[in-house]
């Protein structure tokens, strides 16, 4: 069922799809207590995806740089706990895609409105002995995804609501972005793309 992408890297399409409609009330609950916001980051730009999370910690990006917190510093509070249905999802897919055991605890979540798009890097933040796993929901994106080396340059993949991608082994520290979203409609999500990324940091 796990396709093979490079090394480390399955994709998983459609694993999700009857899921979604969960998947995103879970999303919509997290983001009531934790509102989606757009990141500063260090060289004073504003990210366009619009950025929550959930667990023990999750990624912030500002001023000063990019890390994992506790907090959530826009309300001053912990982070909203995992929804269980987000974690054995996660959980469900590091297993198919031969890395059992996997016990996230951080979930970032991605919000892409039309025109929002990710320049190409590395997740560098978090364990990197550690697979990340990617869920996405509601409208198709274009992936870019190439090697740990940046000269090697990206290839294209579509992403389409329910596909997952498990990113292990050498394909963890591989470059990668999304390219603009375009202007399209998703019966569960209208305009909207969400990216779930499940990860482990501590
Ligand atoms: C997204 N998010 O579609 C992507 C999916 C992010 C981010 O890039 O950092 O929030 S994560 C895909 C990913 C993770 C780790 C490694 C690789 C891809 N990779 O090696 O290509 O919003
Ligand atoms: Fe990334």
């Amino acid at each position: 069922r796990p396709q093979f992408l490079a090394p480390g890297a399955w994709l998983m399409r459609g694993v999700a799809r009857v899921q979604a409609p969960a998947l995103l009330d879970a999303i919509r609950d997290v983001t009531r207590q934790a509102p989606l916001r757009q990141m500063t980051t260090p060289g004073g730009g504003r990210m366009s995806v619009g950025m929550s999370g959930c667990g023990a910690r999750a990624w912030i990006s500002d001023a000063t740089g990019y890390r994992y917190e506790a907090r959530d510093p826009l309300t001053g509070k912990d982070w909203p706990s995992m929804p269980g249905i987000l974690r054995e999802l996660a959980r469900d897919c590091a297993s198919r895609a031969g890395y059992d055991g996997f016990c996230p605890d951080s979930c970032l979540i991605n919000r892409y409105r039309p025109g929002d798009r990710m320049g190409l890097h590395q997740d560098r933040d978090e364990r990197r002995d550690v697979p990340i796993i990617s869920v996405s929901l509601g409208v198709s994106a274009v992936f870019l995804w190439g090697t740990p080396v940046r000269s090697d340059g990206v290839r294209r993949l579509v992403l389409n609501n329910g596909d997952v991608v498990v990113w292990g082994g050498p394909s963890r520290l591989a470059w990668h972005g999304v390219a603009p979203l375009p202007q399209a409609h998703h019966p569960l999500s209208g305009e909207i793309r969400y990216n779930l990324t499940f990860r482990v940091t501590a």
